[in-house]
């Protein structure tokens, strides 16, 4: 379906022709083609000339340029004028207050091209004293852009979840005969997030909208209907709501959750097979008699396919999967036996050993890890050989007093900036499981960062490279690396990866997941625990494993603690050679 395509490339071009200061007939010609296009129900690719015409709005010449889009993907007219016109004006045309004049003027007087410089003038008030522009117009201008950037900000998955799953809690508690369900990016345990879709069904709509657009979370009702309201709370994230009819809830969950590409491909299957498939159900075209859309497996059902768990639902090759049989069986938080990469009060760590063993025990773990930091770590107390050995003798008399449990005794060891390790072999020879990580040198060169991580790789003694790309999710972009030497290297060596669960890093993300599961590499999701609420975070280490498509046989500490040791040993002894 080509029509959102061209309404945006329409309206683009009429943004464009405005900035460049054209005919306003003209200018209202294209928005005014843009939006009856977009409303559209049929493909307009594959509309004749003639029928084109037929359109409000569509004359000869905008017909022509349809025909020539469908069989192109070009419009010569919007290529041009993006040509004569910096790209980065169509952006300061949207910050609030700023209309193509000014940004015409902009441009022409102090040559700025993009939001950035715009910004950059506005604070060193140098635009006061332009043609039109007040002191008070500056201030508004730097305030439109705040404001621009807060709505284009997606929003780390951890932050939104439990404002989503609140939500629905409480709209349960307001209008308990309703059902609910959170949609969208969330659903799908994307990584960062838009805006927060949820979904209602029930007897009373208005009730369910009223109940909505009164929660304690909301701070402004940007809209409220019947069948869908919308707010903002005080994060900043925008929660819409959608009200439908129950036999349509299952449609609509499938609809909501997206992908929008994965939708698309459902619904290009459909019409193959004589039915449509929207919000509201599931069609035959025929006689337009509807076959399902209570539940959300009758859209997958109606196309003789296997249920596609939301996980999975980005296009990436899931559909196909399914005609054939071979969607993964995807790993499930119960099947966790222990989480190998938690932190105590040794170094900066809120507990102690007996407190985050018991919490462990209560989750149903078998096993922990202890990896505290280690000494190149100051500023998290980080263990000396001493301490270690220290921590090991306590470690030994616990697992003594313990039933079905076992401690396993571990180190996150810092991999300083040349590549050494932060402890001796010697010592890491007798931890059963050596986790590695970078904390320092975030900024050096790709080539230095990828050798840092690819000596841990080879150390024969480094069981797992934790948190391999070090970002922090909208605070800290990922260090320069060479993830597919690294993971070359990891799969030649044995080495295992980390899916670091804490909802900031999600590190590997779902591609490096899918790229060390392609190398056959061993992959291990733990939590970083520091406290122990952290040990809850292993649900979204799961999320991301299962986004990367991982089965139980992927995941080392879904295993018993003896196959885990003799696997981790084995490592050891592959890598010596
Ligand atoms: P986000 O919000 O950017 O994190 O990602 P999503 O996937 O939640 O996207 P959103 O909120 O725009 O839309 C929610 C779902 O609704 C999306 O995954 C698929 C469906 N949807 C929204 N707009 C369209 C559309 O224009 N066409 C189709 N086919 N589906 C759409
Ligand atoms: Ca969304
Ligand atoms: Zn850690």
């Amino acid at each position: 379906m080509k029509n959102p395509q061209i309404a945006k490339i329409f309206n683009e071009i009429a943004d464009l022709l405005e900035l460049k200061g054209e005919n306003p007939f003209r200018i209202r010609a294209y928005r005014r083609a843009a939006m009856n296009v977009e409303g559209m129900p049929k493909d307009l690719a594959a509309l004749s000339e003639e029928e084109l015409t037929a359109i409000p709005g569509i004359g000869k010449d905008l017909a022509g340029k349809i025909r020539h889009f469908a069989e192109t993907g070009r419009m010569d007219l919007h290529d041009e004028l993006k040509k004569e016109i910096p790209e980065g004006l169509l952006t300061i045309l949207r910050v609030p207050g700023v209309g193509p004049k000014t940004a015409r003027m902009l441009y022409e007087k102090v040559n700025v091209r993009s939001l950035e410089e715009l910004e950059g003038l506005a604070k060193e008030k140098k635009l006061a004293g332009l043609p039109g522009i007040q002191e008070k117009t500056e201030e508004n201008i730097l305030k439109g852009i705040l404001l621009l950037k807060r709505v284009s900000e997606r929003f780390p998955l951890g932050k939104v979840l439990p404002i989503a799953r609140d939500i629905v809690l409480r709209l349960h508690e307001a209008v308990p005969s309703g059902k609910y369900a959170v949609a969208g990016s969330i659903r799908r345990w994307k990584d960062t997030i838009q805006d927060i879709d949820v979904l209602g069904t029930g007897k009373n709509p208005d009730a369910i909208m009223k109940a909505f657009t009164r929660l304690p979370i909301v701070q402004e009702v940007l809209e409220h209907g019947t069948t869908k309201s919308s707010v903002r709370t005080a994060e900043g994230v925008q929660v819409d709501l959608r009200v439908v009819e129950p036999d349509s809830f299952g449609a609509a969950l499938q609809y909501f959750t997206g992908s929008k590409a994965h939708n698309i491909k459902l619904r290009e299957m459909a019409s193959r097979r004589g039915l449509k498939i929207n919000e509201y159900g599931i069609f035959r075209e025929s006689d337009g008699k509807k076959i399902g859309g209570r539940d959300e497996g009758d859209v997958y059902s109606a196309l003789g396919l296997p249920f596609v768990p939301p996980e999975l639902r980005e296009d990436m090759g899931e559909i196909e999967a399914a005609q054939e049989g071979k969607l993964p069986a995807l790993l499930t938080l119960a099947e966790i036996r222990g989480d190998l990469h938690v932190h105590t009060n040794w170094s900066d760590g809120s507990h102690d050993l007996d407190t985050i063993v018991a919490a462990a025990k209560e989750k149903g773990y078998r096993y922990i890890a202890i990896t505290d930091h280690s000494k190149g770590l100051g500023v998290a107390h980080g263990l000396d050989e001493k301490r270690v050995r220290e921590q090991i003798n306590l470690i030994d008399g616990a697992n003594r007093k313990l039933k079905d449990f076992r401690i396993l005794k571990g180190t996150e060891v810092d991999i300083r900036g040349d590549g050494s390790m932060d402890l001796p072999d010697e010592l890491l020879k007798e931890l059963d499981v050596v986790v590695a990580s970078i904390h320092s040198g975030f900024r050096q060169s790709r080539e230095q960062i990828t050798m840092r991580l690819l000596s841990a790789v080879r150390n024969p003694y480094v069981s797992v490279i934790a948190h391999p790309t070090g970002r922090l999710i909208g605070v800290r972009d990922p260090y320069e690396v060479d993830m597919e030497a690294v993971l070359d290297e990891a799969a030649r060596c044995g080495a295992a990866v980390e899916i670091n669960a804490y909802p900031m890093r999600l590190d590997l993300n779902d591609t490096h997941v899918k790229m060390a599961k392609q190398r056959g590499i061993p992959i291990v999701i733990s939590t970083d625990t520091h406290i122990r609420s952290n040990l809850d975070y292993m649900e979204y280490g799961v999320e991301i494993a299962r986004r990367g498509w991982l089965e139980r046989g992927d995941v080392l500490n879904t295993l018993g603690v003896s196959t885990l040791m003799e696997r981790l040993q084995r490592t050891r002894k592959q890598k010596r050679g």
